[in-house]
């Protein structure tokens, strides 16, 4: 990593999906040794605490829109890419602790200004591509990458008063085995790079993360992580909300991270979906912190 500055800033949100318990992922994440692990690489470490999550009365019910917790969601990710902002202009490495994936809506209006083609690597299950029309649930943690695009309710859209954050040929998503039918016409017409699994099958994470680290090389200028823990198998991290069988495994993950802290590319990252109350003893948030080690330079052998 070429910074050697991290800020950590917890979003305990869980109003973009409708399982409870993934707002203590944050605290997951520092009880399994999150900050142990970086201190230990050396690093100076700022940790932010967590932004508050106002909760709604009622939940889902605050709104004239399909989208549940619209209101709450846009606040807390409006809050969250006012501290990102800040961070990287102080020159720190963001580090964000989800948290449901709706994060990344703040997460990424906060760096994206900072650079003029801000590449994107979506370590996912998930393609999180979809919009009010095309998305089965509401659940807004479905959507954070097409609001990144600038496509959605404006009033996410809009967050960081700028639109879009990412450019549709500078995304790379990793991971994906759970697209719904809006998100694959979404990612046909706007020629978005996916490496499902069938990829990751067939060519071996080593050169899925060289041809995808050389793509980004090649039109960025810097690289955002986000990580959805429901990228890897749930046999290995058990602790999320929407779980699906024949994910990434942690030893290809592992390599994946430390591809990454090779390439230097790298400007800021998240880790999310980590939900303790569906986990097996904490397995997930030690999982992600394994990861967190690789990424920012630790060479298990
Ligand atoms: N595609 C489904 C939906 O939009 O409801 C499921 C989305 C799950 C999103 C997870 C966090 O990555
Ligand atoms: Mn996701
Ligand atoms: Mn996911
Ligand atoms: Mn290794």
């Amino acid at each position: 990593m070429t910074k050697n500055k991290i800020s950590i800033i917890g979003v305990p949100m869980d109003l973009g999906q409708s399982r409870r318990g993934v707002d203590m992922g944050p605290s997951a994440l520092r009880y399994a040794g999150a900050i142990e692990k970086l201190e230990e690489l050396k690093y100076q470490i700022y940790d932010l605490g967590d932004i508050p999550i106002i909760r709604p009365d009622k939940p889902n019910t605050d709104h004239d829109s399909k989208l549940k917790n619209l209101k709450q969601v846009v606040e807390a990710n409006q809050k969250l890419s006012e501290m990102v902002d800040q961070e990287v202009t102080k020159g720190h490495f963001p580090l964000i602790f989800g948290g449901d994936h709706s994060i990344a809506i703040g997460s990424l209006a906060g760096i994206s200004k900072h650079y003029d083609n801000l590449g994107v690597i979506w370590y996912d299950a998930h393609g999180d591509l979809n919009s009010s029309e095309t998305s089965p649930s509401g659940n807004i943690h479905g959507m954070p990458l097409a609001v990144s695009l600038g496509i959605g309710d404006d009033k996410l859209t809009a967050i960081g008063d700028y639109v879009p954050k990412v450019k549709p040929e500078n995304i790379v998503i990793i991971g994906a085995r759970s697209l719904d039918l809006g998100e694959r016409e979404l990612i046909r017409n706007k020629g978005i790079q996916v490496y499902t699994m069938h990829e990751i099958d067939r060519l071996g994470m080593p050169a899925v993360m060289e041809e995808a680290i050389g793509y980004l090389q090649n039109r960025t200028d810097g690289v955002h992580l986000s990580l959805d823990l429901d990228g890897l198998d749930p046999s290995e991290a058990p602790g999320v909300g929407t779980p699906v069988i024949g994910g990434i495994t942690y030893r290809e993950s592992h390599l994946a991270m430390e591809m990454l802290e090779e390439s230097s590319m790298l400007t800021s990252a998240e880790f999310v979906e980590v939900n303790p109350i569906l986990d097996e003893k904490n397995k997930t948030a030690t999982v992600a912190v394994g990861l967190m080690g690789s990424l920012f330079g630790e060479k298990l052998k």
